[in-house]
């Protein structure tokens, strides 16, 4: 059971966007093009109350990217970024969604963030995600779309130690920083994740 999971392809990770990935819209004709190959298609959305806490502007005396301790867990400072309902966090309005048979939603908690699928950056709450797939039967797990070493590369890591065989299209993802993508990439063939192109997918 094949499943194509698109993390975060929304606006604000779009060039343009208030969190812009470089090149964040290309991979958007390579997911409408592979969702047909999958038995089914799922997909993140981060979806932030206004004055999350992961927002620079949500605290004293910081700016933009920089890195602070929340509750003891290391937090980069965003700029505000997919708030609930607003166009940035639409899905990019090219995606194609009408496979898409769940969403799941994360980063709602304003007090935490989320970037796995799975579960919050504490692992407190899980999304349900894993119990969804288990009951859909899915056990080969493909990632891709937005960023490479933050929500592709946490939602990954979850997935590999919930069990499932999980494989990254690399052509489908788009990094914040390509230095960081490479050390998450290394971390996730350590782990045991399989990283591939979408002309090796011959299914
Ligand atoms: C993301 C930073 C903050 C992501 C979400 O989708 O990769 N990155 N929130
Ligand atoms: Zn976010």
């Amino acid at each position: 059971m094949k499943t194509l999971i698109l993390i975060d392809v929304q606006n604000d990770f779009m060039p343009g966007g208030a969190l812009a990935v470089p090149g964040g819209n290309e991979i958007v004709p390579l997911i409408n093009k592979l969702q047909e190959k999958f038995d089914l298609v799922i997909a993140t959305q981060d979806w932030h109350p206004n004055a999350h806490a992961s927002f620079a502007s949500s605290h004293k005396n910081t700016k933009e990217f920089d890195m602070i301790k929340l509750d003891g867990l290391d937090q980069v400072l965003w700029p505000d970024h997919c708030v609930q309902n607003t166009q940035g966090a639409a899905f990019h309005p090219d995606l194609e969604t009408a496979a898409i048979e769940a969403i799941f939603r994360k980063g709602t908690n304003p007090k935490i963030d989320s970037y796995s699928g799975f579960y919050d950056n504490a692992h407190l709450k899980s999304t349900g995600l894993t119990g969804y797939l288990k009951d859909k039967g899915a056990k080969e797990l493909y990632f891709i779309g937005l960023a490479a070493e933050y929500c592709v590369y946490f939602s990954i890591k979850d997935a590999i130690s919930e069990g499932f065989e999980t494989i990254l299209i690399e052509d489908g993802t788009r990094a914040l920083n390509n230095q960081d993508f490479e050390n998450a990439r290394l971390d996730i063939l350590r782990k045991g994740g399989k990283i591939i192109t979408s002309k090796e997918l011959n299914f």
